[in-house]
């Protein structure tokens, strides 16, 4: 957490379909906080080392992506979405929403989407065996990691309510 930024940074993440650039696009709307689609700002500047045959997938360039969001953060001020959490250094963020969907509900949103079984099955097991809530409890302190539930459109309302709060608050505790 950082003493200098004037307004907080909030990562969301969770596996594929949990509903993370859905719920980011309404805390932007409501909260007035800028959206960071990680996985758009990737595939527009092409942060790609190279393509993997094996797993039909372009590999990431962290280094590229990371420099480029290192300025994007450094005054605060954005809700940041993307599906793994590790590769970002622990400053950067002041609260961490991990987004969790049940299985059939998952499911279905991927099917929806078009998955292939690979695809599917990858995801689907990322998110029964909680990967993305493990790999965020490992990297940032307890305190500012949330697991929130995404299954229904209530959830998701209720979801960024929740953040309006805290924000509120962060906006009380930090005023000049
Ligand atoms: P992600 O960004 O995590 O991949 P998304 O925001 O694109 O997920 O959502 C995937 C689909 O599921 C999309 O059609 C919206 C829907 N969805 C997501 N979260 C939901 C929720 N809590 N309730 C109802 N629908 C939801």
């Amino acid at each position: 957490m950082s003493d200098d930024r004037r307004m907080p940074n909030i990562l969301v993440t969770g596996t594929p379909g949990t509903g993370k650039t859905t719920t980011s696009e309404m805390i932007a709307q409501v909260t007035g906080l800028n959206h960071v689609n990680v996985g758009e700002l990737v595939k527009a500047k092409q942060f790609y080392e190279s393509y993997s045959e094996e797993y039909d997938t372009h590999i990431l360039d962290e280094d590229k992506l990371l420099d480029e969001l290192e300025d994007m953060l450094t005054d605060g001020g954005n809700v940041v979405d993307y599906h793994t959490c590790e590769l970002f250094p622990e400053r950067w963020f002041d609260l961490v929403l991990v987004l969790r969907s049940e299985t059939h509900v998952l499911y279905d949103r991927m099917v929806q989407r078009g998955y292939n079984k690979k695809k599917l099955d990858e995801n689907m097991s990322c998110e029964i065996m909680q990967v993305v809530l493990d790999e965020a409890r490992e990297s940032y302190a307890p305190e500012i990691v949330v697991e929130l539930q995404s299954n229904t459109v209530d959830d998701m309302e209720s979801n960024v309510d929740r953040v309006k709060q805290w924000l509120d608050a962060w906006k009380e505790q930090h005023k000049a």
